[in-house]
C-alpha cells in the first residue's frame, strides 16, 4: 500500500500523525515537500488518481484508490495492524467519529477564514473580511463545543489515542504554527490536551515553507478577529 502526501498541511498532517502513532508495516510513504505547479509537484500522474488531485491519496495493491483524509484513516484502521485507533465498541467508535466530525467542521471554517482573510490568498481568491470574521467565529464555536464534549481524560475521546487525536492535532498545530492562532483561553481542557499531545514524537512540527508562513502569521490581527 502506498500513501502520497505532503509534509505539512492540515489534511495531510492528519495522516502523517496517524502513521507515526500506528506504525503500520507495509505502508510506503511518498512525501512531497510543498505543492509547486511549475515544478510538477506532485506529479500530474499522481494528482490524476482522484478527481480533486489533492493530498493525501492512498493506493492499495488491489488497485483501490482512496482520496479524502478521513476515508483514508478509516480505510487504514480496517486494513493495517497496530493499536486500535477507532474504538473497541460501537459506542466508542461513534464517540471517536463525533469528535472527528466536529474537528472536521472546525477545519472547514478555519480554512475559509484563512483562505479569504489572509494576505496569502490575495492574488488567488476573493478576500472578504466579512467571510473571515464569520468563519473565525464559527471556528472558535466548534472548539468551544469540543471543550464541552471532552472529559478530563488524557486523550480526546478517553484513555487512548484515536484518530480524533490525529485530526485534532493536525488542525490546532496548523492554526498555531502557520497562522499564529491559539486555542482560546476558555478551552482549558483542549489547551491542556494540545500542550501534552504536542510532546509526542508523532506531533513534531512539520517543516513549513518559511516565505508563506511569514505572510500567514498573525491571521487574527490581519483580519481584525479576537476571541
Ligand atoms: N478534504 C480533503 C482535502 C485535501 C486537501 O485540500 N489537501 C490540500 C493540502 S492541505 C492539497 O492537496 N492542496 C493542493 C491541491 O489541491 O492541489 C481531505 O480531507 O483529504
Amino acid at each position: 500500500m502506498k500513501i502520497y502526501n505532503f509534509a505539512f498541511g492540515p489534511y495531510p498532517q492528519r495522516v502523517n500523525i496517524y502513521l507515526a502513532e500506528k506504525s503500520p508495516p507495509n505502508v510506503e510513504r511518498v512525501i512531497f515537500d510543498a505543492p509547486d505547479k511549475q515544478a510538477g509537484v506532485p506529479p500530474a500522474s499522481i494528482k490524476a488518481l482522484t478527481p480533486t488531485g489533492a493530498m493525501p491519496i492512498l493506493r492499495d495493491e488491489d488497485g483501490a484508490i482512496i482520496g479524502q483524509s478521513l476515508a483514508i484513516l478509516e480505510y487504514l484502521e480496517s486494513k493495517v495492524s497496530g493499536p486500535d485507533m477507532l474504538g473497541a465498541t460501537p459506542a466508542a467508535k461513534a464517540r471517536t467519529r463525533e469528535f472527528v466530525q466536529v474537528f472536521d467542521e472546525a477545519l472547514t471554517f478555519f480554512g475559509l477564514w484563512a483562505r479569504h482573510g489572509s494576505d496569502l490568498g490575495r492574488d488567488t481568491v476573493r478576500i472578504s473580511l466579512d467571510v473571515a470574521a464569520i468563519c473565525a467565529a464559527r471556528y472558535f464555536d466548534q472548539l468551544r463545543l469540543i471543550e464541552k464534549m471532552m472529559s478530563q481524560s488524557d486523550f480526546i475521546t478517553g484513555d487512548r489515542v484515536t484518530i480524533a487525536d490525529c485530526v485534532a492535532m493536525a488542525t490546532l498545530q496548523y492554526a498555531a504554527d502557520f497562522y499564529d492562532v491559539p486555542v482560546p483561553d476558555d478551552c482549558q481542557r483542549l489547551a491542556r490536551w494540545c500542550a501534552e499531545f504536542r510532546q509526542r514524537p508523532s506531533a513534531a512540527s512539520p517543516r513549513y515553507p518559511e516565505d508563506k508562513r511569514a505572510i500567514a502569521l498573525g491571521l487574527m490581527a490581519q483580519t481584525g478577529v479576537g476571541f
